[in-house]
């Protein structure tokens, strides 16, 4: 085996499998069509990789394509449809499971890891059948072979793949099945094997995490058990077992001594274990002569050139492990854009700079290519690219903006006092005071549906076809409406709706100094949907004029308050691609400052409740226990820096987009806001004794229409979920709210479901 990477992202350059997806969705390809276009991305991709320096036939090049989601192949794999899905078959049951349908419910979806991405959680009892029940593996490496390409499937591996499941039913654990599902995967071996397959590659990054349901020894000790039995079958392909996505220096002696041809780390957030403490695990170097270590120098999931350098410190070292040593990512690339050559940004310079500084998926294959001829044929072979690759990290070091004293002296000088709002109850008084609003005051969470005009807008604002005022007219218009829409449904607490922001982070990137945003950098985020993270490259103020115009604006045209709407620090950090010359938690205090100031803007044109949303906060918790407490801090810090810089008379609401509280409900009543909006109708409230018990006593609004569904909710249904929330919570205390934003939603299920919800916030109120 060569050097590789772990994986290519495939949504396609131009988003063609978005497309061709979605066309297939709603029907304008068949199946036949559909197939096609994906072989065509499928073939461009590894035509692509090829060009950037992998080889054609050595099993370097991954084939980790997929329609949806490579958890969701798994399940198609094994024929592991839930029960409710009989009846289905092939495409159509892949995409239920995906989706939905008229009468079935989708898996659920959840984040992989500590990433952007989301995948299908499958549902695994006693009960689902499990067998190698699909050969789509085999066919793509097979169609691949007759392109001219050996390729090296990529699927994820049989632990991980049961400990992100759920359990189907009341009785046992997914890991119950675990037997089934190994046999399937020798099955799968062997029929790879047949197909001519040299190599395949297993991902277990459930080894890195903390995670999860089962504690990571137990992870450890079922991937060695898994491991060595698949390993000692006869007749299949190589193995690259990979620990992606974290440290796997604990669980390594596991690794070794399962006996698969290779491993693959992660040594940009893990690091290697050292000789001494492989020996104390009975590991020594002649256990690991002959095998392969895939090194994942070059980082799979941010944006910037590689320090090769460092890398090659790296590579140098593993190789004192006694391995041979390959140059590899440290995670699949799929969370990257694939290539800043399609990027111009308008300012010649933050152009030139970019382009040197950044490295999306095609540019960390070049390295990985790079790498590779340095340490086959020495590092003095590749010098002047080491030297080139110095030159630009100081140069990048170097550049304004990237350090700005005035930026570092004021997050330097916070102090205690400046993340501190003083006493709730006196707040709670003030605010109570100022507001007037009756028991469980109605209001909805920030966006309002996008409609089709507002982006058109907004696209022929960015090409130019319509002028600013026009744009901003155009705007205007749209925020009347909603404040109109809001008064007439005799909601208490308005928004402004949010017409004008393409998305909550990529909004603020675009004003903050030290941010760039890209046209073409997406990145898959679950099926067919993408974001554009945008790009932190430097120190961040507010210079600009941001949300206080469109807010006074909306304000104008009410008496009733509206909300000041911003997006908090770590929300922004985690959707963004973020330097990582400085700690985390500085650049969040930067962010936090930046807030601060716009917070301040909208107190000063007299906004009495601002929102500060932080949906991400729960997305960021390392996955490594022994991190929580300090991410936590810093995070939380952050929070607090932005917000308390208002009167005791100014009331801070913030959004958070789930109801798994669990592992840092501290932290949730340490944010201090005033009032905490969060996800709660899917779990008819079950969230709201959990706080109680933790004496949780601020504001509190349990969304109780569940907005992720176009399913319009019954005043009755509202009212009942309303009186289960006054069990656990003060009326005095209680909002009443959707539980996300409403920008994807339709105004007809909008109107009506709101309808309802102020009617059965006025019939519960009614009761008190
Ligand atoms: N904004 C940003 N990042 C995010 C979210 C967000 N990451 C996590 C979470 N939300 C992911 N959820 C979604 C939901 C919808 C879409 C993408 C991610 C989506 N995308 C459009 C698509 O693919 O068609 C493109 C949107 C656009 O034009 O910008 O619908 O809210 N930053
Ligand atoms: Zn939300």
């Amino acid at each position: 085996l060569p050097s590789t990477i772990l994986g290519y992202p495939r949504i396609g350059r131009k988003r063609e499998l978005k497309k061709a997806v979605e066309s297939y969705w709603a029907g304008g390809i068949d199946a036949d069509g559909l197939a096609a276009a994906e072989a065509e991305l499928r073939r461009a991709n590894l035509a692509r990789l090829v060009e950037l320096g992998l080889g054609a036939d050595d099993s370097s090049l991954p084939e980790n394509s997929s329609l949806y989601d490579q958890v969701l192949d798994v399940t198609h794999l094994l024929g592991a449809a839930p029960e409710r899905f009989a009846g289905r078959e092939g495409l159509d049951l892949y995409f239920a499971l995906a989706r939905g349908d008229s009468s079935v419910a989708p898996l659920e979806m959840t984040k992989w890891f500590d990433t952007n991405y989301h995948y299908l959680v499958p549902e695994i009892g006693p009960d689902t059948p499990i067998s190698f029940a699909n050969r789509d593996v085999v066919d793509r490496f097979t169609q691949a072979k007759g392109w001219g390409y050996t390729t090296r499937p990529v699927i994820v591996g049989p632990v991980t793949y049961l400990v992100l499941s759920k359990p189907a039913g009341e009785n046992g654990s997914p890991l119950d099945r675990l037997d089934d599902v190994v046999a399937a995967y020798g099955e799968l071996l062997t029929a790879l094997a047949e197909a001519g397959a040299q190599w395949v590659q297993f991902d277990e990054p459930a080894l890195v995490s903390d995670n999860l349901t089962v504690p990571r020894t137990e992870i450890a000790h079922l991937v060695e058990q898994v491991w060595t039995g698949l390993a000692a079958r006869e007749n299949r392909p190589n193995i690259l077992l990979a620990a992606p996505y974290g440290d796997s220096s604990a669980v390594f002696p596991a690794l070794v001594r399962t006996g698969v041809e290779a491993i693959g780390v992660d040594l940009d957030r893990g690091t290697l274990p050292t000789p001494e403490s492989l020996a104390n695990e009975g590991v020594s170097p002649s256990d690991l002569a002959g095998r392969t270590l895939v090194a994942g120098v070059v980082d799979g999931r941010n944006i910037w050139a590689t320090d090769l350098s460092a890398a090659a410190e790296k590579l140098e070292a593993a190789r004192g492990l006694g391995a041979d040593v390959l140059v590899g990512t440290a995670t699949s690339l799929q969370h990257v854009p694939h290539d800043t050559a399609l990027e111009t940004w308008d300012d010649p310079a933050l152009n030139e700079n970019l382009h040197a500084w950044l490295a999306f998926a095609d540019q960390k294959v070049g390295e990985v290519v790079l790498l590779d001829r340095g340490i086959r044929t020495g590092l003095d072979s590749i010098r002047a690219e080491l030297d080139a690759n110095a030159a630009v990290l100081a140069q990048r070091a170097a550049t304004e903006g990237v350090s700005v004293p005035a930026v570092r002296e004021r997050v330097a000088a916070l102090t205690g006092a400046d993340r501190t709002r003083g006493d709730y109850a006196e707040r709670r008084a003030a605010q109570a005071a100022r507001l007037g609003l009756p028991d469980l005051p109605t209001t909805s969470i920030g966006s309002f549906p996008q409609t089709a005009e507002v982006r058109q807008a907004r696209a022929a604002h960015a090409r130019g076809d319509i002028d600013n005022a026009a744009y901003e007219a155009r705007m205007k218009e749209e925020i009347e409406r909603t404040i109109r829409l809001q008064e007439e449904l005799d909601v208490d607490v308005l928004v402004h709706g949010e017409a004008e922001r393409n998305d909550m982070v990529q909004y603020f990137a675009e004003l903050f100094d030290g941010f760039a945003v890209t046209k073409h950098g997406w990145v898959q985020s679950y099926g067919s949907r993408c974001t554009r993270p945008s790009i932190l490259w430097g120190d961040v103020a507010k210079s600009r004029e941001m949300t206080v115009p469109w807010w006074s604006y909306a304000q104008s045209l009410t008496d009733r308050p509206v909300k000041g709407m911003l997006t908090g620090p770590v929300t922004i950090i985690a959707w963004s691609f973020v330097r990582r010359d400085i700690p985390l938690s500085e650049v969040a205090d930067q962010i936090a400052l930046a807030l601060r100031d716009e917070v301040a803007a909208l107190e000063e044109a007299g906004a009495a409740v601002i929102q500060v949303d932080e949906p991400a906060l729960r997305e960021l918790l390392p996955l490594d226990q022994s991190r929580h407490a300090d991410y936590l801090a810093w995070s939380v810090g952050a929070f607090n820096a932005a917000t308390a810089g208002v009167e005791p008379a100014t009331q801070i609401h913030t959004h958070l987009c789930y109801s798994e509280f669990g592992q840092i409900i501290d932290a949730i009543a340490a944010l201090d806001a005033d009032v905490t909006s969060i996800e709660a109708a899917r779990s008819r409230m079950e969230v709201l004794p959990d706080l109680k018990e933790h004496g949780f006593a601020q504001g509190v609004g349990p969304g109780v229409w569940d907005i992720h569904s176009p399913r319009v909710p019954s005043v009755e249904e509202l009212t009942s979920l309303l009186e289960l929330a006054v069990e656990s919570v003060d009326p005095d205390l209680l909002w009443v709210n959707p539980d996300c934003g409403l920008k994807t939603r339709g105004y007809e299920e909008t109107i009506a479901s709101l309808t309802n919800l102020v009617a059965a916030a006025k019939a519960v109120r009614a009761t008190i």
